[in-house]
């Protein structure tokens, strides 16, 4: 069924969101393991734009097709932009897998969010329970249109019989990340507010939110690799958890950004702003008895991504 990607290295690759964090990392891990027909990254179709998306398909022919485009954002974009993110999320997935469909891509793989369960979902989170809650508040309009590209999905599989496929990560971070302080989410935020803080000697620091709720991260290199392996192995048409198997706490990953960076200052919790979701850590059981694991602890993941920042910083300011 899913052709025969990993030994096809002259495969036309589309990966549609080549600009985003997992964008970035699934285009380094396909040129690293030889995949030189990829779509170029400096010159993306507009994913929202249907002519666009019909030009470009009907021209470039992929075979394989990775969905991980769309706007995503941490807590604060979600509460400000709920609009352009359900918008912009739902236009992507609604161009992308229907222009697959018509251009007979032999695989799509459609990457969702953790936010699509339930606000007070049983943890470790099971597929199961996607559709059984009330989403959070807080990323609302962003689940219900990364919920409606899983149903998309499902939908063109059962009534046109192809090879589309959910992968629901948990919260990815790495090089790359978006360190803008209104679109951050939780990792590339604190990397940043610390590293200046640092900078300028302040001596406390505010953190968002109580610090105890739970999230599961995974590094962005480690995501791109499973979506690989996912691609060619995995063929269903239930979503499929990818995460690091563990759960952090807001106060734990603090505390682990400041040791990284160095910041000798004291943390302060703000209950005034918002926690999220308490809990969110996947169950992510079915790609580990696949075969799959990360290979990439936290630490070592925050370490890469806080060099990546320093890195960027310097040639900024050459
Ligand atoms: O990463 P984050 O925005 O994503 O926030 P979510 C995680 C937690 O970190 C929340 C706390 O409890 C925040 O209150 N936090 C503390 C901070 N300090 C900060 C900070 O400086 N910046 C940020 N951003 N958080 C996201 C969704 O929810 O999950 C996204 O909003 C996406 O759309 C992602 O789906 C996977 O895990 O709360």
């Amino acid at each position: 069924m899913s052709g025969n990607f990993g030994t096809a290295k002259d495969s036309r690759i589309f990966v549609a969101g080549s600009k985003t964090l997992i964008g970035k990392s699934l285009i380094f891990e396909l040129r690293s393991r030889g995949y030189q027909n990829l779509t170029p990254s400096h010159e993306e179709p507009d994913l929202t734009n249907q002519l666009e998306m019909e030009r470009f398909f009907t021209d470039f022919k992929p075979e394989y097709v990775f969905l991980v485009g769309g706007k995503s954002g941490g807590i604060q974009m979600n509460q400000e932009f709920p609009a352009d993110l359900i918008r912009e999320n739902l236009l992507v997935e609604t161009h992308v897998i229907h222009e697959a469909y018509r251009n007979k891509v032999k695989k799509l793989l459609y990457l969702a969010s953790s936010c699509c369960y339930p606000k007070f979902c049983g943890q470790p989170m099971q597929v199961e329970a996607l559709f059984t809650g009330k989403l959070e508040p807080t990323n609302e309009a962003y689940a219900a249109a990364k919920l409606a590209g899983i149903v998309l999905c499902q939908s063109y599989r059962f009534q046109h019989k192809v090879d589309f496929i959910t992968v629901i990560p948990a919260n990815p971070f790495g090089p790359g990340d978006d360190f803008k302080p209104k679109n951050s989410h939780v990792i590339p935020s604190l990397l940043r507010k610390m590293h200046e803080a640092k900078n300028r000697k302040e001596s406390f620091l505010e953190i968002w939110g109580t610090g105890a709720p739970i999230r599961d991260f995974i590094f962005s290199r480690d995501l791109a690799d499973a979506c690989l392996f996912l691609m060619e192995q995995y063929d269903e048409e239930k979503p499929i958890n990818v995460g690091s198997g563990t759960g952090c706490s807001i106060s734990e990953l603090s505390h682990l950004i400041k040791e990284v960076v160095g910041y000798p200052g004291e943390l302060f919790f703000n209950p005034e702003k918002p926690d999220g979701m308490p809990i969110k850590v996947l169950d992510s059981s079915q790609i580990l008895k696949l075969g799959w694991k990360p290979k990439t602890s936290l630490e070592q993941g925050i370490k890469a991504t806080y060099g990546w920042f320093l890195e960027e910083m310097y040639a900024a300011k050459k």
